[in-house]
C-alpha cells in the first residue's frame, strides 16, 4: 500500500458540530417569529418542525452540553423569520435577543460561533411574493444581512451565506410549498441567490472586522461507473452542474462553461441583469463550508426516456437526468439504513478536488450518520456505528490535511438529534439524544450517546488516538 506520512490536525482546529434553526429550535411562532416555508412543510406521518428539539427553550442546557463535549465551534443557523418576521419589514427585538443570548453563552464557554445566515427557511411572506424568483428577495436578504453583521459582528467572525444552494435547486420540493417551480425558474432563483450571497459577502467584509465569510454547498465527488470514457464525461458533466457551478460562481465569479452550456441546451439560462456579474466577481469568500455525506456514481445517459429513475426524494441520492447522466451502483460501498452511501475515502477525494480548484481554506460544515438510534433499558444510547463512521471520516480528513488540503475545522451533523428533512425523528444524527419520537413529545430530556464521550476524547486529543 502507498505509504503516507500523516500530519497532525492543526492547532486551533475547529472541532465542532452543526444544527439548523428550523430543525432544532421549535417555538415556530413564539416571541414574534414569522412563518417560514418550512413551517408549512409537514413531512407525511412524521414529526413536523414546529416543536423540533425545543432548543429555543433548552438553549442554555444545550450549550452547556456543547462545552462539556469540548466543542471549539458551533455551526448553527439564524432563523430569518425571528429577525424579520415578514422577511423585509419590522425587526423583531425578541428574535434579536434570542441569538444575542445564544452567542453570548457560546462565547462565555470559548466556543466559536459559526453562523449560517439562511438554511432552507425562507420567510413565507417573501415566498408568497415570488420568493427567490423575485429580485426583491435579494434586497430583503441584504437588509437582513446588514442587521446580522451590525448586531452580532462584534462576536461572530465566521459566517456562511446560504446552506446547500445546490440542494435547493436540485431538490426543490421542501423549499417550495405549493407549486414546484420549473427548472427555468429554479435557475433564476439560483442566479438571484448568487447575487444575494455576493452582496452579503461584500457587506461582511465592510462591516465585520476580521469577518470571514463563505458559501456552504453540498459537494461530492462524482465517480464514473466504468473507465469507459463516455461514463467519465457524464461524471464530469454532472459534477460541474451539481457541484462546481455553485463554487465557481461564488469563488471565481463566473459560470463554468459546462453548466452554462447545459442550461442553454435545456433552455434554463437565467436573466442576468447589468452589474450582476461585476458584483459576483467582486465578492471574494474567505473559506468554503463543505457539507459532505456521500459520493455518487454515474454512467453515460441513454437519452431514451429512462435516464431518470426516482428512488426516493433524498438530497443525497442521485436519480439521473434525461440526456445528462444515469445513476449507477457502486459495488464497493455500503449504505446507511436510509440508503445513503458510506464513502469516507470519497471525502478525501472531494476535499482534494475542492482544494485543487479553489485553494481556499475549508471547514466541514456537515457530515454524519443518520440512524435509528434507540434509548436502551440501561438509560443509554449505544451508537458504535456512528463512532465507526466518524472515525473513518476523521481519518480521511487527516489524510487530506496530509495531502496539503487546508482544513480549518470539522462540524459533524448534528450536535443534537433534530428533525431530519425527510424522516423526522426516525433518523437521528446527534451526539446528544432527545427523548421524543414522532408523535409523542415525552420529556425532551437530553441524553449523551456513546458517541458524545468518544468525540469528547477526540477533541481533547486534537485528533484520533489510534
Ligand atoms: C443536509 C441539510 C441538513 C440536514 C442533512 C441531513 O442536506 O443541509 O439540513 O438535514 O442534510 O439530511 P436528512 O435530514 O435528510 O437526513
Amino acid at each position: 500500500m502507498f505509504y503516507k506520512q500523516l500530519k497532525a490536525f492543526p492547532e486551533g482546529f475547529l472541532w465542532g458540530a452543526s444544527t439548523s434553526a428550523y430543525q432544532v429550535e421549535g417555538a415556530y411562532k413564539e416571541d414574534g417569529k414569522g412563518l417560514s416555508v418550512q413551517d408549512l412543510h409537514e413531512p407525511k406521518d412524521i414529526a413536523d418542525f414546529k416543536v423540533a428539539s425545543d432548543h429555543y427553550h433548552h438553549m442554555k442546557e444545550d450549550v452547556k452540553l456543547m462545552a462539556e463535549m469540548g466543542m471549539k465551534a458551533y455551526r448553527f443557523s439564524i432563523a430569518w423569520t425571528r429577525i424579520l418576521p415578514d422577511g423585509d419589514g419590522e425587526v423583531n427585538e425578541k428574535g434579536i435577543q434570542f441569538y444575542n443570548e445564544l452567542i453570548d453563552e457560546l462565547v462565555s464557554y470559548g466556543i466559536e460561533p459559526v453562523v449560517t445566515m439562511y438554511h432552507f427557511d425562507l420567510p413565507l411572506k417573501l415566498h408568497e411574493k415570488g420568493g427567490w424568483c423575485s429580485r426583491n428577495t435579494i434586497d430583503a436578504f441584504v437588509k437582513y444581512a446588514k442587521i446580522l453583521f451590525e448586531t452580532y459582528g462584534d462576536r461572530v467572525k465566521y459566517w456562511l451565506t446560504i446552506n446547500e444552494q445546490n440542494v435547493m435547486i436540485n431538490h426543490p420540493n421542501a423549499m417550495n410549498p405549493g407549486r414546484i417551480p420549473t427548472k427555468k425558474e429554479l435557475y433564476q432563483q439560483c442566479h438571484n441567490m448568487f447575487v444575494a450571497a455576493a452582496k452579503a459577502t461584500i457587506l461582511c467584509h465592510e462591516m465585520v472586522s476580521n469577518g470571514k465569510i463563505g458559501p456552504a454547498p453540498n459537494i461530492t465527488a462524482i465517480y464514473p461507473e466504468k473507465c469507459n470514457p463516455a461514463d467519465v464525461i457524464a461524471a464530469d458533466n454532472w459534477e460541474s452542474i451539481r457541484c462546481w457551478l455553485y463554487l465557481d460562481v461564488a469563488v471565481h465569479g463566473r459560470y463554468n462553461s459546462i453548466a452554462w452550456v447545459y442550461m442553454e441546451e435545456k433552455g434554463y439560462t437565467p436573466v442576468i441583469e447589468d452589474g450582476d456579474m461585476e458584483i459576483i466577481a467582486k465578492a471574494k469568500p474567505d473559506f468554503i463550508g463543505v457539507n459532505y455525506y456521500a459520493t455518487a456514481t454515474v454512467s453515460e445517459a441513454r437519452n431514451d426516456g429512462t435516464d431518470c429513475q426516482p428512488r426516493n426524494g433524498d438530497q443525497q441520492v442521485m436519480i439521473g437526468e434525461e440526456g445528462v447522466y444515469r445513476a449507477a451502483k457502486n459495488n464497493y460501498l455500503e449504505e446507511t439504513q436510509f440508503g445513503w452511501l458510506i464513502d469516507s475515502i470519497g471525502m478525501r477525494v472531494t476535499l482534494r478536488r475542492i482544494y485543487d480548484r479553489y485553494h481556499l481554506p475549508m471547514l466541514i460544515t456537515e457530515n454524519g450518520l443518520g440512524a435509528k438510534d434507540k434509548l436502551t433499558e440501561d438509560g443509554c444510547v449505544h451508537d458504535p456505528y456512528r463512532i465507526d463512521y466518524l472515525k473513518r471520516h476523521f481519518h480521511q480528513a487527516q489524510l487530506a490535511i496530509s495531502d496539503g488540503v487546508e482544513l480549518i475545522g470539522y462540524c459533524p451533523w448534528s450536535f443534537i438529534d433534530l428533525v431530519s428533512t425527510h424522516q423526522g425523528y426516525g433518523k437521528r444524527y446527534g451526539f446528544v439524544y432527545v427523548n421524543r419520537d414522532e408523535k409523542d413529545l415525552k420529556n425532551m430530556a437530553r441524553i449523551k450517546k456513546d458517541s458524545f464521550y468518544w468525540y469528547q476524547e477526540v477533541i481533547k486529543n486534537n485528533g484520533l488516538s489510534e
